[in-house]
């Protein structure tokens, strides 16, 4: 069924519960959001807009883009969320992939955005601020405030999110109405969402944690938002007592953790704290639970299949795990010839489920090399069962960095470095960072007396893609290290980079 009217099921029989509450003090009941969403899916459906009809948008947090999502998803159409880092040329790709009939961005996007719809032949271009205004707020205005929701099957399409590829491209995950209805359920039930609980809600709305993990659970168990448009440390401890619930990436709890005002008074009325998209260190999980009280509930999942384990709600909660798969999904660790691995052995992680996704938009032999014969995803990370059945990452066969919960693939800035002129060859790694819990950093050969030196680097870079993939430090080296297939050592670049991290002019 349509996953919208599926999240109805929560609200109170006259919608007059609250949903969200923002950071500027406004309230949206749940009627409010009923009569926002129908009025965003007439005004599309209105435009001529099909079922399965791409809507991309680039858009600062707010209510309002949550509306027009959710609007989306109740007119059947195929929600494109784009991160506000990413660029022109970035953008470019995305619109040209999808072939959007509508765009939503930013004011100050307009004049960028307005180029590319042209060049790619989008008719409707449209601007949502931070305070919910733009031309899309004046368009809908008049549109109807009742509109039923179009009927959906389980497997039609209800979003792409882009995933950066290993070669560079980025690959469409397209994600069904099945996959959100089947996992928002799990998670409600396994994460024991009431109509009590009050989430924080400080993650931006342009990637699965924020837009579908701590959104969907909420819509489905009658909670309530407090809507935070960034991430502030202190407004979180702020809102803390009125608190149940937060969600968050592991920076968000180390910076937590870096304010004197953070404490078990403060976490006095809270129920959970969660924690995914990267890794949580020991550290942290060890500092918190003693500085709180609290043992933070770890997850893993990815844009191709929402969350697929968590560590167990009652029960123990073991740091450096992921916990157990989520009631209906399946994982598997296996080695080199698909055989499923005894605990304590790293294999790949594949799994199968509900909640797994459709497929690459418009890449069949993609989609094909990423599953097994008998139908497992590969999730590229690598992974190992404890004799009680937690599960532990403890690698990535992927090429990927995680900085601050973002996803970089390497090969995207190895591409840009290496077209620059003055460079050889480059090679791009993750390193150790006390913020973003890694980081990107580049290793750079430059062409025989090239004066090239690192501020160049990272502007070049900068100039044309989204900040958090910038390198945060450049190292020039001789040649790179390569093994006998010819492979870049990408290890001994990372060791290289840890023993020169204090050396000046490195
Ligand atoms: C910001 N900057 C970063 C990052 N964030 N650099 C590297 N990595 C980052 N993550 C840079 C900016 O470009 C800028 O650089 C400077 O830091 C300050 O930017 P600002 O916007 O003020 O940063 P911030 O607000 O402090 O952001 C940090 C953050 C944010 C709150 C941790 O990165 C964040 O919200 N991360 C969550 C990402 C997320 O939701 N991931 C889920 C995807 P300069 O000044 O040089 O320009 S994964 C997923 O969805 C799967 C399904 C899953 O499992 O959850
Ligand atoms: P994305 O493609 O942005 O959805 O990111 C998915 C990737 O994030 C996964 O394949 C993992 O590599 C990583 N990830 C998510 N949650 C965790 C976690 N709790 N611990 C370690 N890695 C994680």
């Amino acid at each position: 069924m349509n996953a919208y009217s599926f999240f109805r099921r929560g609200f109170a029989p006259r919608h007059q519960r609250n949903f969200i509450e923002t950071d500027r003090g406004e309230l949206f009941s749940h009627a409010d959001l009923e009569r926002a969403t129908a009025r965003v899916a007439s005004f599309l459906a209105g435009l001529g807009l099909k079922a399965g009809d791409r809507v991309a948008a680039q858009i600062d947090k707010s209510p309002q883009g949550l509306f027009l999502y959710l609007g989306a998803l109740r007119a059947g159409l195929c929600y494109l969320p784009l991160n506000t880092a990413y660029q022109r040329g970035e953008l470019d790709y995305f619109l040209g992939d999808a072939e959007p009939r509508v765009v939503v961005c930013r004011p100050e996007s307009e004049p960028l955005l307005g180029d590319l719809a042209r060049a790619h032949g989008i008719a409707h271009l449209f601007t949502l601020d931070e305070a919910g205004a733009g031309s899309l707020a004046r368009a809908v205005e008049g549109a109807p405030e009742e509109f039923s929701d179009r009927e959906r099957a389980d497997d039609d399409l209800a979003a792409i999110i882009y995933t950066s590829g290993t070669t560079g491209r980025s690959k469409g995950a397209m994600v069904t109405h099945g996959n959100l209805t089947s996992n928002a359920e799990v998670l409600r039930q396994f994460w024991r969402f009431s109509a009590e609980d009050v989430l924080i809600h400080a993650l931006p709305i342009f990637h699965v944690h924020g837009l579908f993990v701590a959104v969907h659970p909420i819509l489905l168990a009658g909670a309530r938002i407090l809507f935070q448009r960034k991430f502030d440390a202190k407004a979180v401890i702020a809102d803390l007592p009125r608190a149940s619930a937060l969600m968050g990436v592991p920076t968000f709890y180390t910076r937590l953790l870096a304010e004197p005002g953070f404490g078990r008074e403060a976490c006095r009325g809270m129920r959970v704290f969660i924690s995914g998209s990267a890794p949580l260190l020991m550290d942290t999980f060890n500092a918190f639970r003693d500085r709180s009280g609290h043992t933070i509930l770890e997850r893993y999942g990815m844009s191709e299949a929402g969350m697929i384990t968590s560590n167990p709600y009652e029960g123990e909660r073991r740091g450096g795990t992921v916990g157990h798969p989520l009631p209906g999904v399946s994982v598997r660790v296996v080695g080199a010839e698909g055989r499923p691995l005894a605990p304590g052995e790293p294999g790949d992680i594949q799994i199968r489920g509900p909640n797994l996704f459709a497929g690459y938009w418009r890449m069949p032999e993609k989609t094909r090399e990423e599953f097994t014969a008998d139908g497992w995803f590969r999730t590229g990370d690598v992974g190992q069962w404890d004799s009680e059945g937690y599960l532990a990452i403890v690698g990535r066969s992927k090429d990927l960095i995680i900085s601050g919960g973002y996803n970089v693939y390497p090969k995207e800035i190895e591409l840009l470095i290496d077209a620059m002129p003055g460079v050889t060859e480059s090679a791009v790694v993750g390193v150790p960072h006390p913020d973003f819990g890694e980081t990107v950093a580049a290793v750079v050969v430059r062409a025989a007396g090239s004066p090239l030196i690192e501020a160049q680097v990272i502007a070049h870079v900068r100039s044309q893609i989204a900040a958090f993939k910038v390198p945060k430090r450049v190292l020039f080296v001789g040649e790179l290290p390569r093994n006998a297939m010819g492979k870049v050592q990408k290890n001994l670049l990372r060791e290289r980079l840890l023993d020169t991290a204090h050396e000046p002019g490195y």
